[in-house]
């Protein structure tokens, strides 16, 4: 048996996969260029690419096999010769004179023909090659690609009951390639971004307006924290790290006008108290914000739900919002309260984060699939689907001795398209809170504003 990752390697040092940027012959601009004709190149890698292709086809049921011009024809040819299975051609264009045959080799009606396909996108020149040898009166059953771009392609052929085999996904190869350190994590959350449809500066897509959003979620919390910061104009959650109820009540009142969220880390006040946290939530409903506990759950599903209906603070009897991690798996989600928009970490923003991609993406997925979460925070952009909060963010400061890394607002909506940035010490260690709460508010809006 060949291994397929010692093969991808291999043909990867042959330049078949190159990353930049690159405008594809549809006119989108993509962060990766595929080309597999150099395997051609390589007899050896041409010879096991054509015995990993056969294997891909458990159970074959093909009397022919027919390669898509033109970087799938070696590789048919090899197929051929490893199987002994006979070979046709496809023409790309008729020759015009003679028998205007657009099939070459001897083939008889009713014969099943397997076709081959170097890397598949939309599937459109595959169709072409059905169309051509359905119309000679053979049949298609099985079709095996190299290399899945994963752009719909595959999804579309196997509606029309074509069975597509492949060998790898892009999101293996980069998967393979990260984990072999020949690609970067930036480089790979660019292609993520893009493979997500959700492409920045790489494809200029614009991003979605907070009304278009609001429409696609379901959640009351997130369509409530929506409707705020299409109201107040501003996308700023500030974040009250003191530890004194006074100065929380103080500073909710003075700043209050300018956020669409308060966020709190209640275990580090010293003189926590139920009347406290009511006059907190009169302050958030007189000046219109929610109230967000940064609790980042992080234990098994029973532990959490103790930690957020019980001790002291009884979290679900006041939070709008709260964070927890998906480090326990997603069943430990399950104990929040539906009531509650849940923000999962699927990325920190401190320096050195086992927060990796693979992380990341997995958050994302746990993420996507439920419905008590409304976004994650992160430091990258997410699916549309989900909204991104970053904090890590401070005009004046890039970052701390304590591991903080911090960004401007500007570059988290120009790099990220984050929905929301969540601001700390920026604010509340100012000598001015109120000033730097609007500056903070202006400064989120305008970059908003600038990335549609
Ligand atoms: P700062 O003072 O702006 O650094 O405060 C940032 C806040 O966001 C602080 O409450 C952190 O606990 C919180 N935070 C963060 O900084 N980075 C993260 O990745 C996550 C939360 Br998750």
């Amino acid at each position: 048996m060949i291994d397929k990752e010692n093969f991808l390697l291999k043909s990867y040092e042959l330049g078949i996969i190159k990353f930049g940027e690159f405008t594809l012959k549809s006119g989108i601009q993509s962060p990766f260029y595929i080309d597999l004709r150099p395997l051609a190149s390589s007899p050896s890698l041409l010879k096991e690419l054509s015995e990993l292709l056969l294997e891909e086809i458990q159970e074959p049921n093909y009397q022919l096999i027919c390669g898509v011009p033109y970087a799938a024809l070696p590789m048919a040819t090899a197929m051929s010769l490893e199987s002994e299975i006979p070979l046709i051609i496809k023409r790309k264009e008729n020759k015009g004179y003679g028998t205007k045959k657009m099939l070459e080799g001897i083939f008889t009606v009713g014969q099943t023909c397997l076709l081959v396909e170097d890397v598949i996108t939309s599937g459109k020149s595959l169709f072409e090659t059905i169309e051509e040898v359905e119309r000679e009166g053979l049949k298609v059953k099985d079709i095996v690609v190299v290399l899945d771009r994963e752009q719909g392609g595959i999804e579309l052929l196997n509606e029309k009951g074509y069975k597509v085999h492949k060998l790898f996904s892009i999101q293996n190869v980069i998967d393979i390639l990260y984990k072999n350190n020949l690609l970067k994590e930036k480089e790979v959350l660019k292609i993520k971004d893009f493979l997500n449809g959700n492409s920045l500066a790489i494809s200029k897509k614009p991003r979605l307006k907070y009304e278009e959003k609001k429409e696609l979620q379901e959640h009351p919390v997130a369509k409530k924290l929506l409707s705020i910061a299409i109201e107040k104009k501003s996308n700023l959650i500030a974040s009250l790290d003191v530890t004194q109820t006074s100065e929380i009540l103080d500073l909710a009142k003075k700043i209050g006008d300018y956020v669409v969220a308060i966020k709190l880390h209640t275990d580090i006040l010293t003189d926590f108290s139920v009347d406290y946290i009511n006059e907190l939530k009169s302050i958030a409903q007189e000046k219109n914000f929610l109230l967000f506990e940064d609790r980042k759950f992080g234990d098994i599903g029973n532990t959490q739900q103790l930690q957020f209906e019980q001790g002291v603070y009884k979290i679900s009897d006041w939070a709008d919002l709260i964070t927890s991690h998906v480090i326990a798996g997603e069943n430990s989600l399950n104990v929040f309260s539906e009531n509650i928009g849940v923000v999962t970490i699927a990325e920190m923003s401190s320096k050195g984060t086992l927060t990796d991609v693979t992380y990341k993406q997995k958050a994302i997925q746990i993420s996507e699939k439920n419905s008590k979460v409304i976004g994650c925070v992160a430091q990258s952009s997410l699916p549309d689907s989900l909204l991104l909060f970053t904090p890590g963010v401070n005009l004046d400061s890039k970052g701390d001795s304590k591991g903080q890394q911090f960004n401007t607002p500007e570059k988290v909506f120009r790099e990220y398209y984050t929905d929301f940035i969540i601001v700390g010490r920026g604010i509340y260690k100012s000598a001015n809170p109120v000033e730097e709460a609007q500056k903070y508010r202006e400064e989120g809006w305008r970059s908003y504003e600038a990335t549609l």
